[in-house]
């Protein structure tokens, strides 16, 4: 007895410390299926991620993609939903079907199990929804085949996407950077994929003038 008094602090101590890991691994509750307000489809550019990241993703990074599709995102108007309860598996058809505009065997299954789970679609159902959002969206030649790196004021990428695709709304997209770097565009669409506003916390983080790194 008087042992267990003894080690009740340590016991203690490491009750706390378990608690407090637990909570900073993963501060997101496992969200529900279907029970979201609207979609953010993120479209990745891919010369930025594979000029930074360090990755063992061969496809993406050795063909001169321009933007792909990151994902699309089950949304609520403050945060998301995410890691839904699913067994389901995607099937290598899907990710065939997906590979030219969402290279990265890793990033399809990956995106499935974070937010796909969470449409409430199925696989199939939730990579069609992604496959038909990312096609409805026109990128200007001029940002398709960029030989060079290109210095862009923030305003003008914003024009430039929004006369190519004069149903966007100006509040339904937001610019990704770090630093002065683009790294991705986010669109913000309904449940039926037409555009809308973005959520309030989806905020701009991008300066008045940014860089694309070249598609190459
Ligand atoms: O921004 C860093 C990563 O956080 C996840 N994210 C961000 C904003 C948002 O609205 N929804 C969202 O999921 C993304 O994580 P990933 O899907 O890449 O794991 C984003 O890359």
């Amino acid at each position: 007895m008087r042992v267990a008094m003894k080690r009740l602090p340590v016991i203690a101590t490491l009750l706390l410390l378990f608690a407090f890991t637990a909570t900073a691994r993963d501060d997101r509750p496992r969200g529900t299926a279907g029970i979201f307000d609207y979609y953010v489809l993120s479209l990745s550019w891919s010369p930025e991620y594979c000029a930074t990241t360090r990755r063992d993703d061969e496809l993406q990074c050795a063909r001169p993609y321009a933007f792909v599709a990151h994902g699309l995102w089950p949304q609520n108007e403050r945060g998301w939903p995410q890691d839904c309860e699913s067994r389901e598996r995607v099937p290598d058809a899907t990710i065939n079907r997906l590979l030219p505009i969402m290279p990265s065997k890793g990033l399809i299954i990956h995106e499935w199990r974070k937010h796909g789970t969470c449409s409430g679609l199925g696989a199939d159902g939730y990579f069609a929804a992604l496959e038909r959002s990312y096609r409805a969206i026109r990128i200007p030649d001029r940002y398709q085949r960029l030989p060079q790196t290109l210095t862009v004021d923030a305003a003008r990428l914003r024009s430039d996407l929004l006369q190519a695709n004069p149903a966007l709304r100006s509040d339904g997209v937001v610019l990704q950077c770090a630093g002065r770097y683009l790294q991705e565009v986010r669109i913000c669409l309904d449940r039926s994929l037409s555009p809308r506003a973005c959520g309030r916390d989806l905020r701009n983080r991008c300066g008045d003038s940014l860089v694309l790194r070249p598609v190459r």
